[in-house]
């Protein structure tokens, strides 16, 4: 992955530099940089006015310290982030990612993308992401609630409906958003769509939950059916088994398609008859299990330890779902060898750049996740509409918003990316088409 202009490879430099060892961040910069390229070089007014240099900069960092006592009283320490981006284009808006892997780096590339992601939407939102360095699997309700408690008594200070608006992320649902936004609301006073992924008896959208894994489907369908080919009668491989993978895998199957390998991090689960989503979803949701215990309770299926190895399951889609670089370079010549047509990403920058250039040169479709899975931040900008409205539309109503969003979105890629010259890269299309509306803003402020 090459950055064509002489400049943007100075600036490439600079971030590197600045900021050694981020490697997650340079990883995104690099990719966005290599694809902005031939918009600068048609546009040198966006590095002469400083919004090249502005991007890569998040305006604001945000870190903290976050203590909290376990249920046998001992005290733990954990580190909190908020990195709000840019909010060129709207408040800003991203989820909150609770893993031990959580640092400053991976905090940084989740919120540069979530910049161009947003703008995609069409919606007006900015970028930003936050998280810490806890891991809530085998904490108590009530350990996570502490934690929970803890984080928000600090990030209050710095989110609003209309300044910061937070989600959900890896290690981040339902419960989780409960526990902050009750946090939130206590210490506030006050009644506002501050978060969004709320539970539905307070103020939460229908539809949100499934809708990252819903828009992945939607996005790829449309990719399919451009080139001919559809989800109807393929072999689907999903990773992760957590709430992106979860709903994608209902979607794909709704859709026609057969998944027959879902995934955690210690390994993946094949069932050759197509996955029983209904035992999954008993397993990861209701018992917080692992994802071996499928093969106990379904006769037939097969465990494998080593998660990284589904790639080596024999499908005509795949769709990563779990995390950064699960995806790497010998995963993307297994699913190429196998005949894979289509990856779409559901996760954030889960292949490996040397895995995207291979899908790329091999003529697979692929769809980069800014663009594919940006439909569950797309229902959390709906479900902040519906709050500001006090007022909430229906399922379908939510759903065929997100399925029209999901066109455009792919539309609008489509068509940037011919527009410079490269059409049918999606990666090229959604780096272009998100960047132009927030660098228009940028440039509509001024040096700010
Ligand atoms: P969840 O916490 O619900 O699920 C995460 C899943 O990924 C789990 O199955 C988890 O397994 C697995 N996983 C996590 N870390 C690793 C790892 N290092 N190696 C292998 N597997 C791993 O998170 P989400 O489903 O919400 O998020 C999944 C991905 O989708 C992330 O990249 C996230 O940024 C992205 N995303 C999420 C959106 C959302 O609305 N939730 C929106 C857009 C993108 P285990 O239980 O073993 O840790
Ligand atoms: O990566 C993402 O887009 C998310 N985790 C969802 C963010 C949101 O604000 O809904």
């Amino acid at each position: 992955m090459s950055i064509q202009n002489e400049y943007l490879n100075g600036l490439m430099e600079r971030v590197m530099k600045r900021d050694p060892g981020e490697s997650e961040y340079h990883q995104a910069v690099r990719e966005v940089l290599s694809s902005l390229a031939p918009v600068v070089n048609a546009r040198p007014e966006l590095i002469r006015e400083g919004v090249m240099d502005c991007l890569v900069e998040p305006e604001r960092t945000i870190k903290f310290r976050v203590p909290w006592e376990d249920d046998e009283g001992n005290i733990h320490v954990n580190r909190g982030y908020r990195i709000q981006f840019n909010s060129a284009i709207g408040p800003y808006k991203g989820g909150l990612r609770f893993h031990p892997s959580v640092n400053e780096s991976i905090i940084k590339f989740l919120g540069f993308e979530q910049t161009f992601k947003n703008s995609l939407t069409g919606l007006p939102i900015g970028g930003g992401k936050g998280g810490s360095d806890f891991d809530p699997h085998g904490k108590s309700d009530a350990e996570v609630m502490r934690f929970c408690q803890s984080f928000m008594n600090e990030l209050f200070k710095y989110i609003g409906p209309d300044t910061d608006v937070p989600a959900g992320d890896i290690g981040v649902g339902a419960r989780e958003i409960g526990y902050l936004f009750g946090q939130y609301k206590r210490l506030r006073n006050e009644f506002t769509g501050v978060l969004t992924g709320k539970g539905l008896t307070y103020g939460g959208s229908l539809a949100r939950k499934e809708a990252t894994g819903y828009g992945l489907c939607y996005f790829t369908d449309n990719m399919l059916k451009n080139a001919g080919k559809g989800f109807e009668g393929a072999t689907v491989v999903i990773s992760g088994s957590g709430n992106v993978a979860t709903y994608a895998c209902e979607k794909a199957t709704q859709l026609g398609g057969k998944v027959v390998a879902m995934s955690d991090s210690n390994g993946y689960i094949y069932d050759k008859d197509g996955i029983n989503l209904e035992l999954v979803k008993q397993i990861k949701e209701v018992e917080r299990a692992r994802i071996k215990v499928y093969v106990d309770r379904k006769p037939g299926a097969e465990y494998h330890e080593g998660c990284v190895n589904i790639w080596n399951v024999p499908c005509g889609i795949a769709l990563p779902c779990a995390t950064q670089n699960e995806l790497p370079l010998e995963g993307a010549k297994a699913l190429i060898r196998n005949s894979c047509f289509a990856v779409a990403e559901g996760a954030n920058m889960p292949s490996t750049p040397e895995a995207m250039d291979a899908f790329q040169e091999s003529g697979v479709l692929f769809a980069p996740a800014k663009a594919s899975n940006a439909g569950g931040v797309a229902v959390s900008a709906l479900e902040m509409s519906q709050n500001s409205m006090r007022f909430s539309w229906t399922f379908q109503e939510v759903d065929d918003r997100l399925k029209t969003i999901m066109a455009d979105l792919y539309r609008n890629a489509s068509a940037a990316a011919a527009q410079f010259g490269l059409a049918g890269n999606l990666v090229a299309g959604a780096n272009i088409a998100g960047f132009l509306k927030v660098a228009d803003s940028m440039l509509a402020y001024g040096l700010v």
